[in-house]
Parts: C-alpha cells; structure tokens; sequence
C-alpha cells in the first residue's frame, strides 16, 4: 500500500506573497500591504510598532511581490506542466472587498480570480482556496479594530458568501483562515492586531481568535449549505513539541505547548472549547466574551478535514534544563542537538512530519492534509538562470518519504500535499526574496528589481517524476 490512487500532489502560495499589483483594479489596502521589509518588520507584524498605512522610509513587498498578476497563465501552465492536481492559492480579500464592508463586491476582482480557476481546470488542477491567508483590508481594522471586534464575523461571512455563490462549481475545497494559531505569534500579520501600551495583549488576542473561530464555524455551515460537495478545512501551525529531557518538567512544558496550539483545531474539529484551555482561560481572566448561541455555533460547524504546516518540530526546555535556542517559523524554542538546521536556522526533521501526522490523526480522527512543507534557502542561478537545488530535493525527498510511512505504515487517512513553494516568493516571517521556496526561480531581487523571468529548477523536474509516479520514484 502507498498512497491513495486520488492522492492530491501540488503546490501552495498566499496572494500577498506572489501577487503583487496591491493597488491594480480597485484592489485596497490591505495588512500584509504595510508590514515591511527590514528590521521594523518584526515589530509590526507581532502587533508591537503600530504602522497602519504606507511610509516613505520603508519597502513594502507585498506591493510587487513576483507579480504573479500578470503571469497567473504562464506560472499555471508550469504547475500543470509538474503535473499538479491540485493548487492552493489565497483570496486577495480587498480585490473582492477593497475597503472590507461595502455590499457589493469588486467586479474585476472577481473575475480575476475567476479566470485563475478557469484556467486551473483547463490542466485538471483543483484549486483549493484558503479564503483568508494573513489577510485583513486596512480599513476594518481603522474602522472597527479588525477581529477585536466582533463585527468582523459580518464581514468576513460576506466575503464568504461571495465567494461560494461566485465560484460554486469551479471550486470545492475551502481552507477557513491559514495557520490560524499565528494569532499568537505574529497577531497583525496573522489576524490584524496591535496592542496599545498597557493593553492585555493575552486577552486581545484569545477574544479575536474567539471571533475568527465562530466566523470559520460559520463559515463552514455556509459552505455546506451553498453546495453540499464543498469541503472546509481548519489550518494551523503545527509541529510536534519534543520535550528536551525526559526531565518531566520538559515534558510538562511541552505538553503545554502543544496544547497551546491544538487549541485552535481542537475547537473547529471537534466543536467546543476543550478543558484545559477554558480553565486556563479563566484563571488567567482571557476567557473571551461569548454571545449566548455561540456555543451551538461551534458545535454545529466543525470542519472536514485537518490541514497544517509543517516546517519542523519544536523541542521544549523547562527553565530547569538550560538550553541553547533555535528558530522556526516564527516560534522560538530549544536546539534540538540531533537535528539539522536551514540557512535561516530553522530545524530539519522528516521524522517529526511522521509523527506529526500521526498525533493529528490519533486525535481528531479526520482525513488531514499537509498544506505547507518547504526549504526557504539561498539560491544560485549559473549563467543561464539554472538552479540546481539538489538540497531543497533532499529536504522534500525526506519529507514525502516520512509522509509515505505514515500513509502506508501507521494508516493515516492523507488527502494531499502541498508543499511550500511551487515558485519563489516573499518569506512571510522576513519579507525577504532571497528566502527562497520554489522549484521554480523567479528573476528578482532583494528589492522587488528583476525580469520576473520564470525558470523551473532542477526540483521541477523532479517533482514532476514524483507526482506521475504517485510518489513511488523519489
Ligand atoms: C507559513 C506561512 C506561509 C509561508 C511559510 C514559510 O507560516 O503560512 O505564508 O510564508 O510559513 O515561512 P517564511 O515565508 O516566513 O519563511
């Protein structure tokens, strides 16, 4: 056994990282649109330097990104040409929305998007769409605070609503919000908050996530209601937490951790608050304000499947165990000594992917997907523009083989996977170009200069061998 005939193999992008044109055909400004590039882009992005519009004195790289606007045909026709089946891409919300609370949506938006799917199916590629990746308009959040404010659940449902009456037909694989716990980690980035000096931040951000996780339920029901073949998804960050002794402080402490981030998908799979997070959250006075219906409202929408992100495990140390710290996608925890690490110091472990998978599956039950896996490294075109990436091969290779034990070993129920990136594109946590993903090399550079020439790696290539053997030639 290995993987399933109708094994969903492709890859995934968010609009803000490939898009770029952010103000072309009404489209508005958006959050990703003024988190910057350089050294104040941390600040912003976890909510602590408030920058609510565009200045002179910083680059913006969402703006241009590797304008996949204009070569949405030519990068499609590649993804086919690797032979995808299916593409996960986002929805820009202010292309639809461009202030977030009109009534009535942006036409060329639409029909952007539209065209996308059109052109997806031309190859037989299902898209997958991630309705909101890091994406908020600027003007909710001026207006109404973003998703403190449980306005947002309107809003956002409009955009919803939308979007399955516009695309019913053309696409059936919803993903609610991307990496949905990233509230915790980069709350600007990932759900639009900032913090005023004083302000109990823990709380800010579990009342937002509240609403995010009643809009998502909603959502859900909405989806099913508009057309039954349309399946929802929840996203989060995962990663396994190792303990870094079997010191059982460590292994306290990296319970907590876990449970800190299941919270999310414990919630939209199974449909209430689990015990450990509301008696946490009460002790610590950041239980959020619930309506009265809200509790139906979860109950009544859970997701169909579980995806995630997994870029590398974490390992947890108790303040007993003094440790050296290692980096990942935007969490901070202990260096895992058995572990290698990417040019930017994330660790590398296929393992964890196994495991990983089969924590997810032993706990809720429900087909999974991986939505993001990838190598963000250096590359060095020859003169041609040629990137022989042989180390991003090895990093996927290992990855696919870890996912094929767990599918074909442990019989975890996998629909698919989309790894990071089909095309280079902006690094989320750094705003860099040079983080790059792809198996294809875009020709720009650390400011946005370039061709925008698009050239397959050597990772194409084999890609396209792993996808037509369904993952038996890697
Ligand atoms: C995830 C995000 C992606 C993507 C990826 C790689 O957190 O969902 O948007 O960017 O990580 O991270 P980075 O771009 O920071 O290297």
């Amino acid at each position: 056994m290995r993987f399933p005939k109708n094994f969903l193999w492709g890859g995934a992008t968010a609009a803000n990282q490939c898009e770029g044109g952010h103000n072309l055909d009404g489209r508005g400004l958006a959050n990703v649109d003024v988190c910057p590039a350089g050294e104040d882009r941390s600040a912003v992005i976890t909510g602590h330097l408030k920058m609510l519009d565009c200045d002179g004195n910083h680059r913006y790289p969402s703006h241009k990104a590797v304008d996949m606007y204009h070569h949405m045909k030519e990068d499609i026709r590649l993804f086919a040409q690797m032979g995808f089946k299916v593409y996960r891409l986002s929805i820009g919300w202010t292309r639809i929305f461009p202030n977030g609370d009109e009534q009535e949506p942006n036409q060329k938006g639409i029909a952007f998007y539209r065209s996308l799917f059109e052109e997806c199916h031309k190859y037989g590629i299902e898209p997958l769409v991630t309705i909101s990746h890091f994406d908020c308009p600027m003007h909710l959040i001026r207006q109404y605070g973003g998703w403190r404010n449980r306005g947002m659940i309107d809003f956002y449902l409009h955009l919803c609503e939308v979007l399955f009456t516009e695309y019913k037909g053309l696409v059936k694989y919803w993903i609610t919000f991307n990496e949905i716990n990233m509230i915790l980690h980069a709350p600007f980035m990932g759900a639009d908050l900032y913090f005023e000096p004083g302000e109990n931040q823990e709380k800010i951000e579990y009342q937002a996530a509240h609403h995010e996780l009643i809009a998502g339920a909603l959502a859900v029901r909405m989806a099913h209601e508009t057309d039954p073949e349309n399946q929802v998804g929840c996203m989060f960050a995962a990663g396994s937490a190792y303990p870094y002794t079997c010191n059982p402080k460590d292994v306290w402490e990296a319970l907590l951790v876990d449970q800190e981030n299941y919270f999310f998908a414990d919630v939209q799979s199974r449909g209430y608050y689990p015990s450990y997070a509301a008696c946490r959250l009460k002790k610590n006075g950041t239980f959020p304000e619930m309506l009265p219906g809200d509790e139906e409202i979860l109950k009544s929408g859970t997701v169909d499947f579980i995806s995630f992100s997994y870029y590398n495990s974490r390992c947890i140390a108790s303040p007993e165990s003094s440790s050296e710290e290692a980096e990942g996608n935007l969490f901070r925890s202990a260096r895992n000594p058995y572990l290698s690490f990417s040019q930017w110091g994330w660790p590398i472990d296929p393992l964890g992917l196994r495991i990983t998978l089969n924590e997810i599956y032993d706990r809720y039950q429900k087909p999974m997907f991986i939505m993001e896996n990838g190598l963000g490294a250096m590359d060095t075109p020859d003169e041609k523009g040629y990137v022989d990436d042989s180390y991003r091969i090895d990093y996927l290779r290992e990855h696919i083989r870890a996912m094929r034990d767990a599918v074909a070993e442990d019989g975890v129920d996998l629909m698919g996977y989309t790894f990071w990136s089909p095309l280079d594109l902006i690094s989320a946590s750094t705003g860099e170009m040079r983080k790059r993903y792809g198996c294809i090399y875009v020709e720009c550079d650390e400011e946005g200069n370039g061709t925008m020439k698009r050239i397959p790696k050597k990772s194409f290539y084999w890609y396209k061998d792993v996808i037509a053997s369904n993952g038996e030639k890697l």
